[in-house]
């Protein structure tokens, strides 16, 4: 029987997990000698590579001395932690990566007390021991405090310790130490990571955790093993998470080596494969022999916290620069996204809308952009946050949020988290002269906090967050005070009328853009939405001399990204994404039903 190695590389985002994985794969000499190979190989996906960040866990497999090791790369985005908790059960043990700047935060407490539970015992890897702000101690005992939090057990406190540069590819057992490769840590984990339990001799009991489709053989379910064996050609039975089951033969077995896939003829207990034949294979599912059936659990991930409504474009510029427009298009995809995405949700509101829920507002802007890319056109609404009734008590979900600000800042950032309902737990003075602040906060604060977060701390503030628990409803928070400078006409945006309106506020389009009748058109410096008109040329008093239109001096517009709209809209607007635009509008497009609106709710006030 092989020897092997179940691991998941989990840490707060950009703490370097990636990395690391490419010099386990490096150093292990998994590649073959001619092999070219991209920095942060696993982050293999379009919008992955263009972001630095991973969104997707993904497994690959590497051979040490006698032993495979099998390592899922995991995101350390709060957004996507539904991808860690469904990981940490296909494993037996982490790699706890903590910056050695930075230290314990707030997603290394999440990723940490989801391990913690599966009572798996961390190696724990102080990274990036190069920078010249680290401070290796501090961030030990701060990993140390937080397992004792956490209600560790006596074999977690003993975790191993490495101390690492993950980008230079070394770790050791103690700072000393002069070793340039990362040995201590190929044998640290051969060491501590228990091997898998299970008997190739029981019958078959295998996992989905991750789906995957290839040209040929359709669907594919990247599965661990735990019991029994699976081979090439024979049938087994599928048990789905509602009890429903059917049988079928695997057309392919898929192994891992590196990056690359291979086909294989049968694999065993404790291994991870791909499997090929079953066609409505979905994560979550059991492989099971066909005769002795014995699901595993279902898998649970947390529920989401913030949704959004989708809904068909029915703008004026509806359906000229997308393919998919429609309300069955829409709703397709956002099946199949579901079918993978097992800490998303998707519920049908009538009306041609649609209600997506996820984690953050990362996660369903991700998807938004996956969409769009794929030539969907649709609408996006404000996030709401997810409330939920428990024993009769309104409840909404909490984040705890650390903010990094230099002193000059702290008051202001103080100040504008207490209206947004946060509540200050700790202030801490940093080495380098910066003050870490935290708090607990109702997420509902912090929907549109990171760009008013960053003008108060010119750019300097660094905030973190990641989900606490739900707790009871703190009423009203604050949000945007500037109104907004909606266009009264259709047609294209004039350059004079623009250099006009610079004066009331921010603009978010150029001249010849296309407008219309209801589309927000900019930020107003004051309160309260204002109706302009973009599309005024100049007055025919002017003298007319040719160029004069180039020669106003239009200061550049703010550029409205799918999640910057995302942050900034308010209840009574809506973003509308195509493959080529991201437009925000007023969700009724005729001023005089907006300002009997606006009257309304002045009046319920
Ligand atoms: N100085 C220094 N930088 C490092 C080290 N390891 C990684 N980095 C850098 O840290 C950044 C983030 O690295 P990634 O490997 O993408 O981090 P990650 O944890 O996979 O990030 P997510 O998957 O998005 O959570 C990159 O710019 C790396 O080059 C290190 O040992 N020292
Ligand atoms: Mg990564």
């Amino acid at each position: 029987m092989q020897k092997i190695k179940n691991i998941a590389v989990i840490a707060h985002v950009d703490h370097g997990k990636t990395t690391l994985v490419d010099q386990l794969l490096q150093q292990s000499g998994t590649y073959e000698a001619h092999q070219e190979v991209q920095e942060r190989a696993m982050d293999s996906n379009e919008i992955e590579m263009e972001r630095g960040i991973t969104i997707l866990s993904k497994n690959t497999a590497i051979t040490y001395g006698d032993h495979k090791i099998n390592i899922i790369d995991t995101p350390g985005h709060a957004d996507f932690g539904g991808e860690v908790e469904r990981v940490l059960k296909m494993v037996d043990g982490v790699l706890l990566l903590v910056d050695a700047q930075e230290g314990v935060m707030p997603q290394t407490k999440f990723v940490l007390k989801k391990a913690i539970g599966f009572g798996l015992i961390p190696v724990v890897v102080i990274n990036k021991i190069d920078k010249d702000g680290s401070d290796p101690d501090r961030v030990m005992d701060e990993v140390f405090d937080l397992l004792v939090a956490l209600d560790a057990n006596e074999d977690q406190l003993e975790f191993p310790v490495l101390y690492a540069a993950a980008r230079d590819g070394y770790a050791k057992h103690e700072m000393e130490d002069e070793n340039k490769d990362m040995v201590p840590l190929f044998d640290a984990i051969i060491e501590h990571v228990p091997y898998p339990k299970g008997s190739p001799d029981n019958d078959t009991q295998a996992q989905v955790f991750t789906l995957d489709s290839d040209n040929f053989v359709g669907r594919i379910g990247i599965t661990r093993i735990f019991n029994g064996k699976v081979k090439k050609g024979d049938e087994y039975l599928l048990v789905k998470a509602d009890g429903s089951k059917s049988k079928s033969r695997i057309s392919k077995l898929i192994g891992f080596k590196g990056l690359e896939r291979i086909e294989i003829q049968e694999a065993e207990a404790g291994d991870i494969v791909a499997i090929a034949g079953f066609n409505d294979i979905d994560v979550g599912d059991s492989v099971c022999d066909k005769t002795n059936p014995v699901a595993l659990d279902p898998m649970h991930v947390e529920e989401p916290t913030l949704s959004v409504i989708m809904s068909v474009n029915n703008g004026p510029l509806a359906g000229q620069e997308g393919k998919h427009v429609t309300s069955n298009k829409i709703s397709e995809r956002l099946e199949k996204e579901m079918e993978t995405n097992i800490a998303m949700r998707m519920e049908p509101m009538g009306d041609a809308s649609f209600k997506v829920s996820g984690r953050g507002e990362l996660q369903i802007g991700i998807l938004a952009e996956n969409m769009r890319r794929e030539g969907f056109e649709f609408m996006l609404a404000r996030p709401e946050v997810v409330v939920k009734e428990e024993n009769g008590v309104k409840m909404e979900p909490f984040e705890h949020l650390v903010v990094d600000v230099p002193e000059e800042f702290q008051g202001v950032a103080i100040e504008k988290l207490g209206k947004r309902k946060a509540n200050m737990t700790q202030l801490t003075p940093m080495p380098d002269g910066t003050v870490r602040l935290e708090f607990e906060i109702p997420a509902r604060g912090l929907i549109g906090f990171r760009n008013e977060f960053l003008t108060d701390t010119k750019g300097e503030g660094i905030m973190n967050h990641s989900y606490l628990e739900y707790r009871a409803y703190t009423g009203k928070v604050e949000s945007r005070t500037p109104g907004a400078l909606v266009s009264m006409d259709d047609g294209e945006a004039v350059a004079f009328s623009i250099f006009n309106l610079q004066a009331r506020g921010i603009m978010f389009i150029s001249a010849q853009e296309k407008v219309y009748s209801g589309m927000v058109i900019g930020e107003s410096a004051r309160p309260g939405d204002l109706d302009v008109n973009p599309l005024k040329g100049k007055a025919l008093t002017n003298m007319r001399t040719s160029g004069t239109d180039e020669a106003v001096k239009l200061v550049k517009p703010r550029q409205i990204t799918l999640e910057s709209a995302m942050e900034w809209i308010e209840d009574d607007e809506l973003i509308e994404i195509t493959p080529l635009s991201v437009r925000i509008r007023k969700k009724s497009l005729d001023p005089v039903v907006r300002k009997r609106l606006a009257r309304d709710k002045k009046n319920a006030k």
